[in-house]
């Protein structure tokens, strides 16, 4: 009885919540014990840390060894920088991955003007290997972010660039960043681009449907965490927060690439690239992932600085790879309502790539290997 009570009282010294709050409202906090409770997918003591998995060995879409179309250079091939994986609505067993790709094997470095929006498929489950199928805009588009919004029965594709003639070799260009949106039924024929917001980068979209509110809401998050909203995808985006804290390039609380979404509690999350290693090391590695949370969308939002996910990565094959660069975080969620991450898709880059840059997906907890076995893979 004394004993059974001691690794409770232990944890409570190591660490203690008295609100959900405490646990990155990724979990509950449990009042008897103080500890957190963590949901699926999540884990550490406030359960901010994504519960990651490991990663296969040629899946993802990592095609820098390919030779691409019309090069204008060599090694970088058809480099290409994170992604949306999507689930075909009509055959569940085909996946598809909307990911920015660089033209003319110009690379991440030439990102501008060179970056396209191409989509792949995958008939072998989530984690792929994707293989290249379709390009959706041409130069300059960057920066994809996909979603389904049930309401309007549509994919929204939100992406900055507009269309520009890029030069012959693989020379960086000057261009203003602006979100527009394209629309689409199956995720092959799709609408012409309309702008959303100028002078604004990295869209993070996430429809506010659901069974229980069949609304068109569409909340919008972009650079520095700052969200906006409108009443239907293609209707005018009110800006409704911006951080308090010190979104300054170099402050410890310097982030890109938000990621967003409304969990299956009604809480708001964002995952960012956090450029923590910038700031105090002057290297972009290895601290690269933080989780920011919020119970209302335009309410108190909470940044931890404690991170996520890292640069490493382990692999089933028993290898490891610490990445130079690993940005562009989204998660693929379950659609059984519980919204459990099962999968973390990010843009990477090995140490010395000259320029090369894939795609990698990482399983996250228990919940992809069961998802898998579900789709019979
Ligand atoms: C990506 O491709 C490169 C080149 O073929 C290879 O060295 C690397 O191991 C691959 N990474 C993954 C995660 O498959
Ligand atoms: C790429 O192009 C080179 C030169 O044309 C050729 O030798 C090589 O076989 C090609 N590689 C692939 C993977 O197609
Ligand atoms: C590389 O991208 C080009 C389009 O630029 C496409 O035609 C080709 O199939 C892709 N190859 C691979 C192996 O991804
Ligand atoms: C449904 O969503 C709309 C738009 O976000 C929101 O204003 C409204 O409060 C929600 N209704 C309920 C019952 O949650
Ligand atoms: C924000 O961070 C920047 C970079 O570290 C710093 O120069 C600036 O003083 C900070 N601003 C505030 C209000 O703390
Ligand atoms: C915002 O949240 C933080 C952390 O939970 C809390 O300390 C602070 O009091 C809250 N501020 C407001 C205005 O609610
Ligand atoms: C990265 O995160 C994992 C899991 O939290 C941890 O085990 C590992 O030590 C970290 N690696 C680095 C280089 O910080
Ligand atoms: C990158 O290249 C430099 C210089 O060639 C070398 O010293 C370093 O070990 C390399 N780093 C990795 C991680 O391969
Ligand atoms: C092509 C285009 O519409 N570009 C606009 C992007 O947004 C900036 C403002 O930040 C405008 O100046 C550009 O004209």
């Amino acid at each position: 009885m004394k004993l059974s009570i001691l690794p409770s009282l232990l944890t409570t010294t190591l660490a203690t919540c008295t609100t959900d709050d405490h646990c990155s409202l990724n979990g509950l906090c449990n009042p008897k014990t103080s500890t957190c409770t963590c949901d699926p997918g999540w884990t550490g003591t406030n359960c901010g840390t994504l519960d990651l998995r490991h990663a296969t060995r040629g899946t993802g879409y990592n095609h820098t060894t390919t030779n691409a179309s019309d090069p204008y250079t060599s090694g970088r091939g058809n480099s290409s920088w994170g992604a949306h994986i999507l689930q075909d609505r009509r055959d569940p067993k085909l996946f598809h991955l909307i990911t920015s790709q660089f033209a003319h094997g110009c690379g991440l470095s030439a990102w501008k003007p060179f970056s396209t929006v191409i989509r792949g498929e995958s008939q072998t489950g989530p984690q792929g290997p994707y293989e290249w199928k379709q390009e959706i805009l041409g130069p300059w588009h960057h920066n994809p972010a996909t979603v389904w919004s049930e309401k309007d029965g549509l994919w929204l594709l939100y992406t900055i660039g507009d269309p520009v003639t890029p030069p012959t070799s693989c020379k960086s260009q000057s261009l203003s960043n602006n979100i527009s949106v394209v629309a689409s039924p199956d995720l092959k024929t799709w609408t012409v681009p309309k702008r959303v917001l100028s002078g604004a980068t990295n869209p993070a979209p996430w429809p506010v449907w659901s069974r229980e509110n069949d609304t068109s809401e569409i909340v919008l998050g972009i650079e520095d965490a700052t969200i906006y909203k409108a009443g239907a995808w293609d209707a005018e985006y009110t800006l409704v927060k911006t951080q308090s804290w010190n979104t300054s390039d170099y402050s410890p609380t310097w982030t890109e690439d938000p990621f967003l979404w409304q969990d299956k509690r009604g809480n708001w999350h964002l995952l960012v690239h956090w450029m923590i290693d910038i700031s105090e090391n002057g290297v972009k590695y290895p601290r690269v992932g933080a989780h920011l949370f919020s119970r209302e969308v335009d309410g108190n939002w909470t940044f931890v600085e404690h991170e996520a996910f890292n640069t490493s990565v382990e692999f089933t094959d028993g290898s490891r790879t610490d990445y130079y660069r690993r940005e562009r975080p989204k998660l693929f969620f379950s659609g059984d309502g519980e919204v459990t991450p099962l999968y973390l898709v990010s843009g990477v880059q090995e140490f010395n790539a000259s320029g090369a840059s894939y795609t990698l997906v990482q399983p996250v907890g228990d919940g992809a290997e069961v998802y898998e076995r579900g789709l019979g893979f």
